[in-house]
This record gives structure tokens, sequence and C-alpha cells, in this order.
């Protein structure tokens, strides 16, 4: 009944925001669902929403809490809109939720990075207050996304291992917001660009619930009719069309409308959504936009900053996307799950190339799977994709957040590469039906086919990755000169690095590579002369080192470091409150390395020819 399409006011479309302070309690003991939390919560305090509950607390035990907690709040629906479709829409609840309405469930969703809508119209009092109650989960799993344990300590506390190297922020981290669209809707829609000479064509598909006739109208950035169409299929023609272009984006805005041509073509619904009129593909060793190679610089990201952890940011988010330009960055990869949507719009308008990663990370059975995965010694014992609940529930979960990610992103012109697992066991046998099936998926759901891949991990470099074939651009994340061969070794590091890609290249002589994290720790104000590792010298030579081999090779179409700031992981002896690899810190001003990396690339263009 409901859809992902993102929340706009139309003339048929209405949206009452939901995000303020709200009610919240952890159930450490499950006994919420026995005791009848679903009407209200018995002994609430007050949190916000959007954020992530853990930094907001001063106590360890509610920051590292792992289990069930729930929220309330209360929700006034005018009774206006009684004919219409009413839903409350999660942008992310991270990483489980289940809804309930005046006490009935409404709706239940598992994966923390994508929206879901939860139909209320059977269950509410019109005109009147609603109680609306969560409840929530952040445990995590072999079988949840992102991967990893939930421990039971003797006293019976839960305690969350994560898999992967960032702090296991949860709670209603992303807007929430009532939803009210017209009973015969717009579900859908999709968008294919080609172009013929300085014209563009764009096949479209609409998804209605109903019969009525479709029409799409196309404005250009002033607003002038560009293009019109009828009929739920069809291609438009864009004349003289402004491309979408890297760092230099034009957008066009899609309408469409469900319209009753019995009645003089009433509007029954109407959409809209901004799109950018490119191509996106890979041919030979390099990778096209609008038909011309480009080279990718940039970084791995992650929705992180202080006290507001993974809670939505736009201060953040916007002083992050100027930190990009100022430094010459094209683009940036949604490392390690799906961001908000705003994010994409974001990106759309600046110009800013993303590969959208879906949150299948951790899928190396290990506890500290981020470093371990530098020793292949250490993962042999432990195969992910052996256990056979990955090859049942966690494949499950995974194929449906695909289909959640492309169902949300499709549309989006800055979408560029969809990077279907991170740091994945790609060198056991069990992955390789597992991948194909996910990799399958991809294409088939994709409008734009764009091209798919995942981060390959040191440990199952080249040689022993099995999964590469499926892959139309590999994507590397190495860390040479600093897990591997740090310090005084840097040179040597270099000199294996440099062996590896040769062996790469003669593995997948037709394919780009891209570089999807390189890098090391530094401590922002560390300076010392000769260098040592975590100094911001240190930093700068690694960097160096590494831009010489990206120079290089011509097969190589991108480097983003890790990472474009300082972030939070779980506390450990390998980490100093966090993981230090920003080439800004977590309040967002530049190391050493910063300026470096611009004068770099501000003198590289986005553009090979
Ligand atoms: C990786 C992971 C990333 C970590 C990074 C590191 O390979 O993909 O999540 O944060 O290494 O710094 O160790």
């Amino acid at each position: 009944m409901f859809d992902s399409l993102y929340p706009r006011l139309t003339a048929t479309r209405r949206i009452q925001n939901m995000c303020g302070t709200w009610r919240f309690q952890f159930d450490p003991r499950s006994e919420g669902v026995y005791e009848g939390w679903e009407h209200g919560l018995p002994d609430p305090i007050d949190v916000p929403v959007p954020s992530s509950f853990a930094d907001l607390f001063t106590d360890k035990a509610s920051r590292e809490y792992t289990g069930d907690f729930w929220y309330e709040t209360d929700l006034f629906v005018p009774g206006e809109w009684r004919d219409a479709n009413v839903g409350i829409r999660f942008d992310a609840a991270t990483h489980r939720a289940t809804v309930y309405v005046n006490g009935v469930e409404v709706a239940r969703h598992e994966g923390g990075f994508t929206p879901f809508v939860a139909p209320i119209n059977d269950v509410v009092n019109w005109n009147g207050v609603n109680t609306v109650v969560v409840k929530m989960n952040n445990e995590l799993g072999l079988d949840t996304l992102p991967a990893g344990e939930t421990k039971i300590l003797s006293d019976g506390t839960k305690v969350c291992a994560p898999y992967f190297d960032f702090y296991n922020y949860s709670g209603l981290q992303r807007p929430v917001r009532l939803v009210v669209s017209p009973r015969e809707r717009i579900e859908d829609f999709a968008v294919v660009s080609r172009f013929d000479g300085d014209d563009a064509l764009v096949d479209y598909t609409v998804d209605t619930n109903g019969d009525h006739d479709v029409e799409i109208v196309v404005t250009d950035e002033d607003g002038m009719d560009v293009a019109r169409g009828r009929g739920k299929a069809g291609t438009l023609r864009i004349e003289n069309v402004i491309p979408w272009q890297l760092r230099n984006a034009y957008l066009y805005t899609f309408t469409v409308r469900i319209v009753d041509d019995a009645d003089d073509d009433r509007v029954i619904d109407e959409y809209y959504d901004e799109i950018g009129i490119r191509t996106i593909a890979v041919d030979g060793t390099r990778l096209l936009l609008n038909g011309r190679p480009i080279y990718l610089k940039g970084f791995g990201r992650h929705e992180d900053s202080d006290i507001h952890g993974r809670g939505f940011d736009p201060v953040m988010n916007k002083r992050d996307f100027e930190n990009l330009k100022w430094i010459g960055a094209n683009s940036f990869r949604t490392s390690h799950y799906p961001y908000a949507e705003e994010q994409l719009y974001e990106a759309d308008r600046e110009g800013f190339l993303v590969i959208d990663e879906v949150a299948a990370v951790g899928m190396m059975k290990s506890l500290v799977n981020f470093l371990d995965a530098t020793d292949a010694s250490k993962t042999k014992e432990v195969t992910f994709f052996d256990e056979p609940v990955v090859q049942t529930d966690t494949l499950a979960a995974h194929l449906q957040a695909v289909r959640e990610l492309i169902d949300r992103d499709k549309r989006h012109a800055c979408v560029g590469i969809w990077s279907l697992f991170n740091e994945p066991d790609s060198a056991s046998d069990a992955a390789v039906p597992y991948f194909r099936k996910v990799f399958d998926l991809a294409l088939d759901l994709d409008p734009q086919k764009r091209p798919r891949s995942y981060t390959n991990v040191t440990a199952c470099g080249a040689g022993k990755d099995k999964c590469h074939d499926l892959c139309d651009v590999i994507m590397l994340n190495r860390y040479n000169g600093w897990y591997v061969e740090g310090g005084v070794l840097i040179h040597e590091a270099a000199r294996h690095q440099r062996e590896e890609l040769e062996l790469w290249h003669e593995l997948e002589p037709n394919k780009p590579f891209l570089f999807t994290e390189y890098g090391g720790d530094t401590m922002a104000g560390v300076h010392k002369l000769p260098s040592v590792m975590w100094s911001e010298e240190y930093q700068v030579e690694n960097l160096t080192e590494m831009a010489t081999l990206f120079d290089a090779f011509d097969w190589i179409v991108g480097e983003q470091a890790w990472n474009l700031n300082d972030f939070q992981t779980t506390e450990g002896i390998m980490r100093v409150n966090g993981n230090k690899k920003g080439l800004f810190t977590r309040d967002r001003q530049p190391k050493m390395a910063a300026y470096y990396l611009r004068d770099r690339w501000t003198a590289m263009p986005d553009y090979l020819e």
C-alpha cells in the first residue's frame, strides 16, 4: 500500500513533521511485549527524535545498551485526511522496529538504514490524539546487516560485538513524518536516459495503483517546460539537454500526475523528483560518465559526529559537503550503509558521484574483522559464508536490503556504482553462489544498470578472491603502510602493493580499478620529524606513497581515502576514542594531509579526456 517515495508536499500530498521530543525506555528483560507497553510506556524519559540514543547519556550502561528499547509519542490526525492514505514514514529505525498505533501493530521492519511506512488508516482516531509506540532492537548477529554478535554477560546484560569498525549507534536516527497521499496514487517511477546528438531520450515508467492515465511534465532549472508525456511508460525527448556532470550538476524536475481525462484532466495524484540526465558505464578499463572517462577523487565517509552519533545532522552534512568541495573531491562512498536521502539529494545538486553501499559489512567471521582481515591466517579458520544461517537468513536479509536500497535510490543521478558488500570473505568457495544471487538481483532491479562491485579486503587479495569476476569495476581497500608494513617499512609496503596491483591487472586486464580505502590513523596535533606512525607527517607520507602508485597505472580510475573524518568506533586497544584516519577531525577541521590532498586533487581534472 505504501512506497518508498521521498515525502513531498504537492497538490495532492501532505506531510506532518513528527520530529521532536519523544518518550523513551530501555527494556533489558524484553518484558514490554508481555506488559502491554504497546499501549504506553510505564516509566519513560524524554529523548529527541531524530537522534542516536548512545551519546545522550552520561552513564556507560545506557550508552552501551544492547537489546529492546521503546519510543512513544502522541499524534493528532486531522479528520479531513479520512479519505486519504495516511501512514507514518520512518526514514531509519536502527536496526529493527515494530510500530503500534493505539496498541495495534501496524508495521515491522528489519534494517536500520532504509525507510518504511506504517499504514494507520484502520486504527487511527480521526480528529483525535493517537498513541504511537515503536518497539526497537539493536542486537547484532550473523544474520543481521551489519553483522556482529550479541554477548550475554553473567548478569544477563547484553553487549554487542560488531564485526565492523564503527560504533553501533541506534535509535530513530532519521526524521519521522506523517505522510498523506490519495487512495489512487503514484507508487513509483523510474527513468533511464541516453543521448541522441544534442538531445536526450528519457525512457520512463510509472507505477500507480489505479487505471487512470498518467501525464509527465519535465521542467528545467528555470521552470520552463522542456518535455511532456502521456501514459505509464514512454520515451521523452529533451532537446539541447544539459547533462548532469561531475561537480557541474544540472537537474530537471520530473512531475508525474495521475489525471482523470473524463473530468478535464482533474489531478488525482501528483509527485515530482529532481532528475539528472546522465549515463554511467564501464568500457574496458574506463569508467564513463556521459561517454567520457572520469577519475574519482574523494572519500569513504560515515554519518557520525560528536553527541549526535548517527542522528540525522544537516549541519554536519553541509559542512562535509563544503569540506569535500574545498579539498577538490568529486565523489564519496556511503560506507558502510545507505545514508540519509537528503545526502543523496545534496550530492545530486553538487555533482558528486556516489558509490552507494548496502549495510553488508562484517561478513568475515572474526571479532575485530577490520583488523584480522589483514592477516590471512586468522581468517582461514572462520569462513563466514560457510555458516548455514548465512546462506539462508543472512542472504534473505541481504537481498531485502538490496531491494530497499535500489528502490529508494534508483532515480538519483549521483548514484553511479552499487557497492554490494564491504570487505566480505570473498576468498571462500561458499561466497560465490551467495555473491551471484546478490549481484543478479541488483542488475535485475536497477533500471539504469549501474556498475556493481564490492570492496575487496587485503586477506582476499589478488589470487585469493573468488568473486571479482562478478564485478563491473574492482574496488580495493588497502592499508599498506599502516596495518601492513607501516612506519620504517613504508617503501617496502608500496613495493608489495605494486606487485599486488600488477597481479590484479593480469587477472582483470579489462576492468577499471578504484581504491575505495587507504590511509592510516593520525592524531591531529601530533608532529614528528622525521615522521612516526600516528603523526600528521606520516599521514602525508603514506598518502603520497599511495598516490605514486595510483599515478603509475592508467587502469586505476579513482582514489577514495579513508576516511573523510575521524569517527567513533567500539572502544579497544586499536582505537584512541575512535578511528583517527580522517583527513578532517571529528569536528570537521583539516589535518595537515588535507592540504596535501587539496593540492593534489585541485590540480587533477575530473575527466581524463
Ligand atoms: C577497513 C574497513 C573500515 C575500517 C578501516 C580501518 O578496511 O572497511 O570500516 O574503519 O578498514 O580503519 O581499519
